[in-house]
């Protein structure tokens, strides 16, 4: 289907050539699926993508998860990736101050030369989506930053009043913000979200799965629909498509789900 006809206006006005790689990729695709590819060993990564490329529109990585990580292989990897048409997203997760948070963008992972998108916490204030954008364009290559306005974990501190929404505020009007991760595991806060986020910018939500028997250590799950249904405009899935019996099945799953919820709630976004 033609992305104008799938996200109207969101597309047509969207300034930022990653937001609409990603809108394109989910209307060739008919997946508003991220896989979390939380594995140990290339191997288990190159096997990923082999089993579920066709059915996810972008990969999260937490490249430091790796054991045998090598910079070759890496390469390989990414090169890979680019060929199932996927967008790169390392959930590195940033905190600290804008120089250093530009300087963490190179260094052994170096960041900055092949993802593209990438977390981090407004906790320091704003001058980190300064550094991260000084650092892609030392690169001269197109970023976004996924910023964290709520978290799926229990307990955690973004819930605090004002949090949510001072991120929000800041990232909004920033050029390299791509948009915001949400709770996935609760459709009253993204719709929340939503609301103050407004239709511009993305918001992508972890925290989802069919079976919310198996969160672990404070994680909590949301159901894939519900989640699309309340605004989110993907849905980050790690174990439930990683650590099933047969994934491929369960991306096509999880895949089918998210794009007739985007087509069911379609003209409420445009
Ligand atoms: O589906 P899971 O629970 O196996 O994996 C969820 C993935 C993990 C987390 O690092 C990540 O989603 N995540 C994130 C982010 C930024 O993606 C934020 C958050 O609040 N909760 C969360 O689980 O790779």
């Amino acid at each position: 289907m033609d992305p104008a006809t799938v996200w109207g206006s969101r597309w047509l006005n969207s300034n930022q050539p990653i937001a609409k790689k990603y809108m394109e990729t989910v209307c060739k695709k008919q997946s508003l699926v991220v896989l979390a590819a939380d594995k140990n060993t290339m191997e288990e990564l190159h096997q990923l993508i082999d089993d579920v490329g066709d059915y996810i529109s972008a990969l999260k990585t937490h490249v430091d998860l790796i054991d045998d990580w090598t910079r070759e292989k890496w390469n390989l990897f990414v090169l890979k990736a680019k060929e199932n048409d996927l967008l790169i997203f390392e959930d590195r997760k940033h905190g600290d101050i804008g120089k250093i948070v530009k300087e963490q963008m190179g260094g052994i992972y170096d960041s900055k030369s092949w993802a593209d998108l990438i977390t981090a916490h407004l906790i320091s204030g704003p001058s980190i989506l300064d550094g991260m954008q000084e650092a892609w364009e030392s690169e001269n290559r197109e970023g976004g930053v996924l910023l964290l306005a709520q978290m799926s974990s229990e307990g955690n501190l973004l819930e605090l009043p004002g949090y949510t929404n001072s991120v929000v505020k800041l990232g909004k009007v920033h050029p390299i913000c791509f948009g915001f991760i949400g709770n996935g595991s609760n459709p009253d806060e993204i719709s929340e979200l939503r609301e103050i986020v407004g239709k511009e910018k993305m918001i992508w939500t972890p925290g989802v799965n069919l079976n919310s028997n198996e969160a672990v250590l404070g994680q909590r799950y949301g159901d894939p629909e519900e989640a699309i249904l309340s605004g989110s405009d993907a849905i980050i899935i790690g174990s439930g498509i990683h650590k099933a019996i047969n994934p491929k099945e369960m991306a096509s799953k999880y895949a089918k789900i998210s794009w007739e919820a985007l087509i069911k709630r379609g003209v409420n976004f445009d």
